[in-house]
């Protein structure tokens, strides 16, 4: 089953928000397989963000994004990543669908409450970066039977 990385970031982190991001996430019906809290480097943050390293705003985004700590999420589902970034909404806060959560919780373009990884490449690539394979979790949600039907489960 596929799966996408989420970083819920300082802004969400410093007006405890964190649990209707989550929220939104489980009602969907997507599957939480992995989450911990760490304060990013900025190492790690030029890596993560290395197609933005020549805007004049990057050292903006490293500053906000080193001002708390972040929660790293693995989730996983059918077409996951694609899903996500459908339910996080486009870039800009102001400019996303009204329902998603940037459009519910935010106002801005920097601090706009959560990462989503863009496509599946990235998605590897940044859930290698933060996780090893044996930390992600495999378990099975109570009413599991209930979530996909029998063709759409590989
Ligand atoms: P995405 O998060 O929607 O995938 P990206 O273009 O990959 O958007 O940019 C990564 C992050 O960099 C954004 O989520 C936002 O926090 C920040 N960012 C992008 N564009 C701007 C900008 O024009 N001004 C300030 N921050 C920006
Ligand atoms: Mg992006």
């Amino acid at each position: 089953m596929q799966k996408t990385l989420i970083i819920l970031k300082p802004d969400t982190i410093t007006r405890w928000i964190s649990w209707k991001i989550i929220s939104r996430l489980e009602d969907k019906w997507i599957k939480l397989v992995w989450s911990k809290m760490v304060r990013l480097t900025e190492d790690q943050l030029k890596a993560h963000y290395s197609h933005l390293a020549d805007k004049p705003f990057f050292p903006g985004i490293v500053e906000f994004m080193t001002s708390a700590p972040v929660i790293l999420q693995v989730w996983e589902g059918k077409d996951v990543v694609e899903v996500i970034r459908l339910i996080a909404g486009v870039t800009n806060s102001r400019q996303a669908q009204p329902g998603t959560i940037r459009w519910d919780f935010s106002m801005s373009i920097g601090n706009n409450v959560i990462h989503a990884s863009e496509n599946l490449e990235a998605a590897n690539e940044e859930i290698a970066r933060f996780f090893s394979e044996e930390e992600i979790y495999s378990y099975a949600r109570a009413d599991e039977n209930m979530l996909y039907s029998p063709d759409e489960v590989n």
